[in-house]
């Protein structure tokens, strides 16, 4: 099954994917990391992140897979952080913003080298949206986030995502964000489409992965929280299996 089909076919189970961002872990912590998210039940592992200034992806990505063999997809925050060590590729388009670098120039520096690799590619449409402080993402991506109270501007550009042919959008306060993405913004935006809606950014606890699951989600991400507490992770994956 492609990843993509996992994320799809959620009618019958939600998403649960973790964020690892190599520069956050030494060697010894990723693999620990990696141990403990695939005994929590994870479906799928993010790797990247908005700014990365330590050269080893690819030795990350060797690492989690020797720990788990959940399917590894790359999180890109720019043209430098693709690997086929990876099993496919969120390939990001900043919706949200208007920075064009971020809309297509960063797509067409990387292109050669995402086929090159022969990775699954999954077009999506990247939403940020306020989480009540600037992130590395909404800095790094020079562009404004969506106001959180803004659920009419999230549904239409939501919705351009999916006339313009991308497979899945990403609602996203950024990683740290001190508010998750609003509720009622994510049900908005998932009556208003047909492709799977990711949600992630500030989700710390089981309560919120279930909200956002019951407003429509089909994929909940975790990035921040996974190393802080594996009583959590366990509960946040029980909570999205619940549905
Ligand atoms: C960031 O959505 C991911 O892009 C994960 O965010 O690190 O806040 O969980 P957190």
């Amino acid at each position: 099954m492609s990843v993509y089909d996992k994320i799809r076919n959620n009618k019958q189970q939600k998403v649960f994917a973790v964020l690892i961002d190599p520069d956050q872990y030494t060697d010894l912590q990723i693999d620990e990391v990696t141990r403990n998210v695939h005994e929590s039940g994870v479906d799928l592992i993010l790797v990247g992140g908005s700014l990365l200034i330590r050269d080893r992806l690819d030795q990350a990505i060797v690492r989690i897979r020797k720990a788990s063999d959940k399917p590894v997809v790359l999180f890109p925050g720019s043209a430098m952080q693709v690997t086929a060590e990876a099993d496919a590729i969120l390939l990001l388009s900043l919706i949200s913003g208007r920075n064009p670098e971020m809309l297509i120039g960063q797509h067409v520096i990387a292109a050669p080298y995402i086929k090159a690799a022969g990775l699954e590619v999954i077009s999506t449409g990247y939403m940020l949206i306020d989480g009540g402080r600037p992130t590395t993402a909404s800095y790094m991506s020079n562009a404004s986030p969506i106001p959180n109270d803004k659920n009419d501007i999230a549904v239409c550009t939501a919705m351009a995502g999916e006339m313009l042919g991308m497979q899945a959008v990403y609602l996203d306060g950024g990683s740290g964000a001190r508010h998750p993405v609003p509720t009622g913004m994510v049900r908005d935006v998932c009556n208003n489409i047909k492709i799977p809606v990711i949600a992630g950014g500030g989700i710390k606890d089981p309560e919120t992965a279930s909200k956002l699951c019951q407003a429509g989600a089909d994929m909940i991400v975790v990035g921040n929280a996974i190393e802080k507490d594996h009583h959590m992770i366990r509960e946040v994956s029980a909570a999205i299996r619940s549905f």
